[in-house]
């Protein structure tokens, strides 16, 4: 039996709106969004060395910026470049999406090294990305950390290396959040920073949000793990 038209018209008028609901983009949660990585567990929280022979990241139990019972992640090294990185869903994903805007931590020199600048790189399909600023942390013995803050927005970055060389190609898909110390020129991936023997401390790791969409993250599930 004939269908009618109508009939198809509206299977046809289905099928166009299945393929629209399978290429509109959804801006699903990233993990990191209302995460902070306080090191309050006992553990690295995914933060890894580069070469473990020569930097490898540790949990402290306290001595953090709050003092007596404040964990916080100690990275140090010997004679080499100075560096943890996290490539974990933790701080992976699609930046844009999630309205990062930033990154912001407490930095801490806790060995006496005037040369130790602190500052951000970002790994995706765009290529390797490094924050303009860098941050020269307090030392311990000047009694407080410091709170750098790293913008991400895209004037706020220099590209180094690879990819398509589009900050934004790297932001909607990060791989890679590597913390390394560098100097006033960012060095490329692969090639070596000024080596240096210091030792640092990092705690409160966090994303800063557009102010608009702080709200919803009240909504989403913590992911403080
Ligand atoms: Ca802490």
């Amino acid at each position: 039996m004939k269908r009618s038209r109508p009939h198809r018209g509206k299977r046809a008028l289905l099928s166009v709106l299945v393929v629209l609901l399978l290429f509109v983009p959804v801006a699903l949660p990233l993990p990191l969004v209302g995460r902070v990585d306080d090191f309050q567990d006992g553990t690295t929280m995914a933060w890894a060395g580069g070469q473990p022979a020569y930097t490898t990241p540790m949990p402290v139990p306290e001595g953090g910026p709050q003092g007596e019972n404040d964990g916080f992640l100690h990275v140090s090294v010997d004679g080499f470049h100075l560096g943890t990185k996290n490539s974990s869903l933790s701080w992976t994903g699609d930046y844009l999406s999630g309205g990062v805007t930033a990154i912001e931590m407490d930095l801490v020199h806790l060995a006496e090294n005037p040369d130790l600048r602190v500052r951000l790189l970002l790994f995706g399909p765009g290529g390797a990305f490094a924050t303009r600023l860098h941050f020269l942390p307090a030392s311990r013995e000047q009694g407080s950390w410091t709170h750098a803050f790293f913008s991400l927005k895209a004037a706020d970055l220099t590209y180094l290396s690879r990819g398509t060389g589009v900050v934004e190609d790297t932001l909607r898909q990060v791989t890679t959040l590597l913390i390394r110390h560098d100097q006033e020129t960012p060095s490329l991936p692969g090639t070596h920073p000024p080596h240096i023997v210091a030792s640092t401390g990092i705690d409160n790791i966090r994303a800063v949000l557009r102010p608009y969409d702080v709200a919803w993250t009240f909504a989403a599930p913590s992911s403080q793990s």
